[in-house]
């Protein structure tokens, strides 16, 4: 049966609902699993943790002493029932004092899949199970060393693809973002507090006791879940790279302009207007961030069947990317219009990034092209996004991948340093900025506390959920269930 409703809670009975953690089967039990990779390396990594961790790994690595010291490798020969595994060092570490927060043990031993996989196999026989995806990550979350953010933020550590990413995920990883995430429950619960206990139920009916400085304190707060909403696109970038899309009428340099970026012969380059039929992405590393870059088929009334297959991929390359690079052919006469075209088809995109670039300004030696193409881009409303450059000669090239970073460096993402990647994070401050601004809306007509009341104990509900403080078994399981094993 689905319980009540969060709004219909007093802002009390949710905190105390704060922390419970439900244990379930099998999080008990001592669990072990491969940390490392799977396949040939130098060492592989097989983690024990649970209440029974050192017990269980003792008949294994018998040189271990009768008291382990937390943080010590010894080192020894390992033994299974049917005589030696393998040398190994062993790490033991002491309750509270790892990072699943339960005792725990690592063996380092040779690389490759068979003596690990030995090894597995005594400690199951020795009363250990093999853990489930991310489930030291999930002991983690459930003995409090880490909250939920904290714990994606991991996930997020491991699957990054650039530098940035990477750091970005540390700095949650840090607490960086789930300090954020306290702030909002801070503000909200204070500002729910407040109504609750200025409710005044005087004769009048029900009036509420300091409403302008709750009123300042809610706008605040507006604006700071809107800011780290807003890190997102770029949390997101950060996350999984940029897909930039070169799109434009046939023989405008398209294909010219990827070879000149990849700095290789990877796409086809012939003066017949619609040479390139199919995608072909490449990618690349720009500051360490992945771009993949996508050619497409020149945009026009297709001559045939495979040609207009080509035209609609590349529409619908436009539709899945970051960033549109319209590219058009500066010598060309009719430029002007296909410009005025690309311009207004654009404006069906208003979030995604554009840029127009000129191409063949090595053609243009008067540079009178490149003159009227700015008049024409001031005009269209688009001067700040117009590039010119020449594909063949390689002119431009460097000044149009930083016009593709720029965004990525915008001020206006940065929040903190810390940017929110996860769609989980940016439902949840959703939910709560539209609570708080139904609540503001309340407190401006001077409207029932109580339904204030019930817009703040909905918003400090979702907050919880975010931070994992509440318990709520599908998202933890969709969470974890994305980890890899050992993890
Ligand atoms: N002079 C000059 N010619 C260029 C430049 N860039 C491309 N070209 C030429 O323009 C023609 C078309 O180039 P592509 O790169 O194949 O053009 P595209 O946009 O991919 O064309 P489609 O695949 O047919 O849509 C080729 O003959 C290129 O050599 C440039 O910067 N300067
Ligand atoms: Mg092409």
């Amino acid at each position: 049966m689905p319980g009540p409703s969060p709004a219909s809670q007093p802002l009390a009975r949710l905190l105390a609902d704060c922390d419970v953690l439900r244990v379930r089967p099998g999080d008990e039990d001592t669990i072990c699993a491969l940390a490392t990779a799977p396949g040939v390396g130098a060492i592989a990594i097989v983690r024990v943790s649970g209440q029974s961790a050192f017990r269980f790994c003792r008949p294994i690595a018998r040189f271990l002493p009768s008291s382990i010291e937390s943080h010590k490798a010894y080192f020894g020969t390992l033994h299974g029932r049917l005589g030696p595994l393998d040398e190994a060092l062993v790490t033991g570490f002491a309750e509270g004092k790892s990072f699943t927060g339960e005792e725990s043990v690592e063996f380092s031993v040779h690389g490759g899949t068979q003596i690990s996989g030995k090894l597995i196999e005594e400690l199951i026989a020795c009363g250990c199970r093999l853990a489930k995806p991310g489930e030291f990550t999930y002991r983690a979350y459930m003995n409090d060393r880490i909250d939920l953010v904290q714990a994606e933020s991991i996930l997020s550590l491991i699957e990054s693809r650039s530098g940035e990413g990477s750091s970005n995920a540390l700095s949650q990883l840090k607490g960086e973002l789930s300090g954020h995430f306290l702030d909002i429950e801070e503000d909200l619960v204070w500002m729910g507090a407040h109504i609750e206990a200025g409710i005044d139920f005087s004769s009048d009916g029900i009036e509420l006791k300091a409403a302008p400085e709750l009123l300042d304190r809610a706008l605040k707060l507006e604006k700071k879940v809107a800011a780290l909403l807003a890190t997102y696109a770029k949390g997101r970038l950060l996350r999984d790279g940029l897909t930039v899309a070169l799109v434009g009428a046939p023989n405008a340099g398209k294909s010219s302009l990827l070879n000149a970026v990849v700095k290789e012969d990877r796409a086809i380059v012939t003066d017949q207007p619609g040479t390139t039929r199919d995608l072909i992405e490449v990618e690349t590393r720009l500051e360490g961030t992945p771009v993949r870059w996508v050619d497409t088929a020149g945009l026009r009334d297709a001559v045939d069947e495979a040609e207009k297959l080509g035209v609609e991929r590349s529409r619908k390359a436009i539709e899945s990317s970051d960033f549109v690079v319209v590219v058009m052919d500066l010598s060309d006469p009719l430029w002007k219009s296909g410009f005025q075209n690309f311009v207004s088809e654009a404006r069906r995109f208003p979030r995604r990034q554009q840029w127009y670039v000129f191409n063949k300004v090595d053609l243009d030696s008067e540079g009178l092209g490149i003159s009227d193409a700015k008049t024409e881009a001031s005009k269209l409303g688009v001067g700040e996004r117009v590039l010119f450059l020449s594909a063949t000669q390689g002119k431009g090239i460097e000044e149009f991948q930083a016009a593709v970073l720029a965004p990525l460096r915008e001020s206006a993402f940065a929040h903190g340093g810390v940017s929110i990647t996860q769609a989980r994070h940016v439902e949840g401050l959703q939910t709560i900025l539209e609570s708080l601004r139904r609540a503001i809306e309340l407190i401006e007509r001077d409207a029932s506390p109580e339904l204030m009341a019930l817009e703040l104990s909905s918003a400090v509900h979702t907050i919880h959920e975010l931070l994992g403080k509440v318990f709520h078994e599908q998202v933890i399981d969709r969470i974890f269930k994305e980890f890899c094993l050992g993890k």
